[in-house]
C-alpha cells in the first residue's frame, strides 16, 4: 500500500466513526444534527486526525484506540471554521466548493452547529465507553491537550487576534503569533495527543511537537498563497479574501517569492524532526504533500 492509498485508508475510518457519533439519538433537534453533519462531511481534507492517528502508531499506540480523540479533533477543527465563516466574522458564503452553513441554514443554526460540536468533542473524548482501552489518565492527559489548544491559549485566541489587531504592533511578530495560535495550535494538539495515547517519552513528545509546529507554519503560509494565487474551482471558494479583508498574512508581510522559500525551509525542519521515530516515512510524506497542495 503507498502513502496515498494509506490516507485514503484512515480518511474512510475516520468519516466511519464520525458517521457513528453523528449518529442521532432521540428525535429532537433534527435540522441541528443535519447543520453538523453537514459541515463535518462536507469535504475536509482530515489532516488533523490522520495526524493524530498516525503519531499514535508511530509511538507504538493502538491507532484503533485514538479513533474517538482523532474524531473530536476533526469536530472542534469543523467548529471553527463555520464559526470563522459568519457574518460577524470572515462573512464567507462559499467553502470547499459549498454554500457556508448559515447560508443553507441561518445564521443562529450555524452558531449552534459549531457549539454543538464543540461540546459533542468533548463528550466524546470524556464518555468512558469511547476510552475502555486506555487509562483514564492517559484520556484526560489528551482532552486536556486538545482543550487548550482550541481555547484562548490556542486557536480562539489566535482568532481574536487575528479580528482585533491592535495598530502599532510589528507585522512580522504578529502574523506569526495569530498564525501560531490560530492554525498551529490544533496542528500541534493533533501530533501531542496521539502520542499523549500511546504513552510517548519527552523526546517523542518533543519531536513530534517541533514537526507539527514547523509544518503548523508552512500549511498556514501555503493557506495564505493559495488565497492570493490559488486555483478558485480547486479551492471550492473565491480567493482574495485576504487582500479584501485586509488580514495580515504572510506574504503580505514577506513578499510571494520569500514564502516558497519559508514553506520549503519549514517542512525541511519538520521533516529532521521525524529521525525521533521509526518507521515515520508516511509523515515524510505528509508534510511534503501539504506543502504542494493545490486545496
Ligand atoms: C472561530 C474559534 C474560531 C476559530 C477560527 C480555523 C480558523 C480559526 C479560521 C480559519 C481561517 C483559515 C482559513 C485559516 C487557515 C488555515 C486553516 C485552518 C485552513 C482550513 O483548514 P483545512 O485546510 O480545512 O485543514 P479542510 O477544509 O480541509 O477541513
Amino acid at each position: 500500500m503507498d502513502h496515498q492509498q494509506r490516507f485514503d485508508l484512515t480518511c474512510d475510518k475516520v468519516d466511519e466513526a464520525l458517521k457513528r457519533f453523528l449518529t442521532q439519538s432521540g428525535t429532537s433537534a433534527a435540522l441541528l444534527f443535519e447543520a453538523m453533519r453537514y459541515s463535518v462531511f462536507g469535504g475536509g481534507k482530515r489532516i488533523r486526525p490522520v495526524l493524530l492517528l498516525e503519531f499514535c502508531r508511530v509511538s507504538g499506540g493502538e491507532p484503533d484506540s485514538a479513533l474517538p480523540f482523532a474524531c473530536a479533533l476533526e469536530m472542534i477543527h469543523t467548529y471553527s471554521l463555520i464559526h470563522d465563516d459568519l457574518p460577524c466574522m470572515d462573512n464567507d458564503d462559499m467553502r470547499r466548493g459549498r454554500p457556508t452553513n448559515h447560508k443553507v441554514y441561518s445564521e443562529h443554526t450555524a452558531v449552534l452547529a459549531g457549539d454543538a460540536l464543540l461540546n459533542l468533542a468533548f463528550e466524546i473524548m470524556l464518555d468512558p465507553a469511547n476510552t475502555r482501552d486506555i487509562s483514564a489518565q492517559t484520556a484526560l492527559t489528551a482532552a486536556h491537550t486538545i482543550a487548550r489548544a482550541s481555547g484562548v491559549y490556542g486557536m480562539a485566541g489566535g482568532q481574536c487576534l487575528d479580528m482585533d489587531r491592535v495598530a502599532g504592533q510589528a507585522p512580522a511578530q504578529m502574523v506569526a503569533q495569530i498564525h501560531a495560535l490560530k492554525t498551529g495550535a490544533l496542528i500541534s494538539a493533533a501530533a501531542q495527543a496521539g502520542c499523549v495515547l500511546a504513552r510517548a517519552d519527552e523526546k517523542k513528545l518533543d519531536a513530534a511537537n517541533a514537526y507539527a509546529c514547523n509544518i503548523g507554519l508552512a500549511f498556514q503560509i501555503k493557506d495564505d498563497l493559495l488565497d492570493l494565487e490559488g486555483d478558485p474551482d480547486k479551492l471550492g471558494k473565491p480567493v482574495g479574501s485576504d487582500a479584501a479583508g485586509h488580514k495580515l498574512t504572510f506574504p503580505s508581510v514577506y513578499g510571494v517569492e520569500h514564502c516558497g522559500k519559508l514553506i520549503s525551509n519549514l517542512t525541511g525542519r519538520a521533516i529532521e524532526a521525524l529521525d525521533a521515530f521509526e518507521d515515520a516515512s508516511f509523515l515524510t510524506w505528509l508534510a511534503q504533500r501539504l506543502a504542494l497542495r493545490e486545496r
